[in-house]
């Protein structure tokens, strides 16, 4: 059942974007993108921000239109979509991408970044851009990360404090191994699955828990039913907004310049709304009953990475990338070193 509902939104997702990617009206381009998120979300809005920059820029030649609330299907599949052209843009987790291209497990790597402002400092450098161009013999071009905060593990059942507590629990994970490995790690059961089933996944107890930033629980429902929300801030995997390959070929070298600026002024701005969304999600989720507790030994967790690291990072390029990323200090100046 579940499957069939992914293929025949997969499918439908597939016909509509084929349809519309890349349509002109009277010598205007529509840019096509898909969002997992609702409208209202700081992933869609900073898409919607870099389409009104485009637009009053080429006096409305070139426009976005982004298909929000996982209209066009789950990420996986509106990604394949992207590769082959039927869809102009995605805004996309890092996770589902660390199946194609290695170089996307550096910033998913478990317990990698100690700080917010390690993670934008690595990825805003030329770490950053190491990742973005890694995409390209894949079929996309990637334009830029969004912040996507700290995911932490909520469940039905009970507060986690320590790796223990997660024993024997169902948790979904993206469709990424590198996931499915941390969980294993900890000692739990990994079940994979798209983010649109998750709902109805703990209601009807065929999962325990999941993990996820506190905007999504919140958007999601999911506190609803698992109510115990454990700030382990296990991975801070961004998101990351793609453009097909083949839209990218098609543009001239100076809108290609202004797509790739648009999408750079829209980091700052998607940073503004993620920091209230989250201080928003949080107070809410309080107010909604979510009983949230600190998790006071992360060594617990993170000194059992070991073997999830060893087992994903194997290039010298990727050695090198976490060297480099190590080595970067946070926004207060601290350089380098797990402090
Ligand atoms: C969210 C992310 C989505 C999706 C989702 C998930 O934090 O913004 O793109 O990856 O998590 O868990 O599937």
């Amino acid at each position: 059942m579940m499957t069939r509902r992914v293929v025949l939104s997969g499918a439908t997702g597939l016909a509509t974007a084929v349809l519309l990617s890349g349509c002109d009206r009277g010598g205007s381009r529509v840019l096509t993108s898909s969002d997992t998120h609702p409208s209202d979300y700081p992933t869609v809005q900073a898409v919607n921000e870099m389409g009104r920059l485009l637009e009053t820029r080429t006096g409305g030649r070139l426009r976005i239109h982004v298909y929000a609330g996982g209209q066009l299907g789950a990420e996986r599949d509106t990604l394949e979509i992207t590769t082959f052209g039927g869809l102009d843009m995605n805004r996309v987790n890092l996770a589902p991408l660390t199946a194609i291209e290695p170089m996307t497990v550096i910033p998913s790597l478990p317990f990698l970044f100690r700080s917010t402002g390690h993670m934008r400092r690595a990825l805003d450098g030329p770490v950053g851009q190491a990742i973005l161009d890694s995409l390209r013999p894949h079929g996309m071009v990637g334009l830029c990360f969004y912040d996507s905060g700290e995911r932490s593990f909520y469940n039905t059942k009970r507060p986690i404090q320590t790796p223990d507590d997660l024993k024997g629990l169902k948790i979904r994970v993206q469709n990424s191994d590198l996931f499915v490995a941390m969980i294993k790690a900890l000692g739990a059961d990994a079940t994979p699955m798209d983010v649109g089933e998750v709902y109805g996944a703990l209601v009807q107890g065929v999962i325990d828990g999941a993990e996820n930033n506190q905007p999504s629980y919140f958007t999601g429902r999911h506190f609803e039913a698992a109510p115990f929300y454990s700030l382990t801030r296990h991975v801070m995997a961004p998101e990351i907004l793609v453009m097909s390959m083949a839209r990218w070929e098609k543009l001239s070298t100076a809108d290609r310049d202004l797509v790739q600026q648009t999408a750079r002024e829209s980091v700052p701005f998607m940073r503004t709304l993620w920091d209230k969304r989250v201080e928003d999600a949080t107070a809410k989720l309080l107010a909604g009953g979510v009983k949230m507790n600190d998790v006071t030994d992360i060594a617990a967790f993170s000194g059992l990475m070991k073997p999830v690291w060893d087992r994903f990072v194997t290039t010298p390029e990727q050695k090198r990338l976490v060297a480099e990323i190590e080595a970067t200090g946070d926004d207060t100046g601290t350089e380098g070193g797990r402090g």
